[in-house]
């Protein structure tokens, strides 16, 4: 605890940038192999082999009949929407990442924001249904963090407001809700292998289904509307995973049960880390609910602990720990939806100010997070000096 912070002029405590999304990465001779095998076949797309395997292997993880992998989830979401038929206004939370809003607007569709619960940071149902209109078409919630939303209730408004309903599941990957996988809820869920997701095709998404006509329309949008050799039917994009992305999503997804565990110990370890401190609380996952504890996630409370959200950030900057504010400062204040305001959601804006993700993943080991854990310490014991350099800097 002797070293002073690198806020104050110090040294940092790490070299080189430790980053919220740094890649994991499975077997590397195993991906090489499978890296030659795609060049020695000179299939490179197109319902190559392992675009096939890929899609088994997650129907198969994720317990549901048709999966369809895409370059990356942002199409996935417009490929849904489009076959759902969405129109006039969808129902969406703003504590997401802006492609939840972007994917309904690129297809001519008003993203309308409704308030998240404070605990579950998710939509919560009862401001959903006071955000229904005539115009509305359908909800769209987000799996934030990868924790199951109210997925009972939202199916019940569904029903009952004759709604389309489809998650973004981009967080969730084997994340499930009392023992039914994630990918079982509502009439499609998205995935997403980017990079930066705990389980990654480099880009990379997925749409899964439970209805064999929808996914049949998905799979005509995805390619050109193509429904066999020189026979377009429809209107289709371009969102085809190449066999590139599909042999590392495979050799990634072998890996998550790794991957998982040193999460869940990251997890577990900054819980204690962070023990005591009263201006911080990490946000509680369940492993049987979120095994991939893909993010980890805590709130600042600046009248209980002194500090600010973003003095932290530049406190652990300084150090090079690149914490992060997901989802700052919410898409119903990004461009073009904050000129539709004004929006009504004091819940989702408190959380904004204060909600803060910590680097996990394969890239850290517990010294990692023990030297993360001194650094808040050392933070939260002299507040007033970080309040004061912090107001320097700003002047
Ligand atoms: N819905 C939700 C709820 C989402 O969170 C996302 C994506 C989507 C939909 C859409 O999914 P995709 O269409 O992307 O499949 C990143 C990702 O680009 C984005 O995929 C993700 N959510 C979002 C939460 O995070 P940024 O703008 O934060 O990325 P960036 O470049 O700042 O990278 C994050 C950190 O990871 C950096 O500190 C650097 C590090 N990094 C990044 C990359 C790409 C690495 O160390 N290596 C890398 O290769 O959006």
């Amino acid at each position: 605890m002797s070293k002073e912070l690198a806020l104050f002029g110090a040294q940092p405590e790490f070299d080189s940038p430790l980053h919220v999304g740094q890649p994991n990465l499975g077997d590397r001779s195993r991906l090489q192999m499978r890296f030659d095998d795609i060049l020695d076949r000179a299939w490179y797309s197109n319902n190559g082999i392992h675009l096939q395997r890929f899609e088994e292997a997650v129907a198969d993880f994720c317990q549901v009949p048709y999966v369809l992998a895409v370059t990356n989830a942002t199409l996935g979401l417009q490929i849904a929407v489009r076959a759902l038929g969405l129109t006039g206004e969808v129902i969406v939370p703003s504590l997401t990442f802006v492609a939840t809003a972007h994917c309904l607007e690129w297809e001519g569709v008003r993203p309308v924001f409704a308030d998240i619960g404070p605990g579950t940071h998710n939509l919560d149902p009862q401001a959903v249904e006071r955000a229904i209109t005539p115009q509305t078409s359908g909800i769209l919630p987000v799996h934030l963090w990868g924790r199951p939303c109210a997925v009972e209730a939202f199916e019940d408004l569904a029903r009952r407001h004759g709604l389309h309903l489809l998650y973004d599941a981009a967080h969730a990957l084997g994340s499930s809700h009392a023992g039914t996988p994630i990918g079982n809820f509502g009439e499609a869920s998205i995935l997403s292998f980017h990079a930066t997701k705990m389980v990654n095709s480099f880009e990379g998404g997925a749409i899964l289904l439970r209805d064999e006509a929808l996914a049949e329309e998905c799979r005509l949008l995805r390619n050109f509307g193509f429904a066999g050799k020189d026979r377009v039917i429809s209107v289709g994009t371009n969102a085809k995973m190449h066999e590139f992305s599909a042999a590392m999503g495979l050799t990634s997804l072998e890996a998550f049960a790794t991957f998982a565990e040193v999460n869940q110990n990251h997890y577990y370890q900054y819980c204690e880390e962070f023990a005591g401190l009263p201006g911080l609380k990490m946000v509680e996952m369940d492993p049987l609910e979120v095994p991939s504890m893909h993010y980890v996630v805590a709130i600042v409370d600046p009248a209980a602990g002194g500090l600010t959200r973003d003095d932290l950030l530049a406190v652990l900057e300084a150090e090079n720990v690149l914490a992060r504010r997901y989802f700052y400062p919410g898409c119903h204040r990004m461009a073009p939806y904050a000129d539709r305001g004004p929006w009504d959601l004091p819940v989702t804006e408190d959380l904004l100010e204060r909600v803060i993700q910590f680097p996990t993943g394969t890239a850290l080991d517990s010294g990692h997070v023990h030297r993360i854990g001194q650094i808040v310490r050392k933070a939260f014991a002299q507040v007033d000096r970080v309040r004061a350099w912090r107001q320097r800097l700003e002047e």
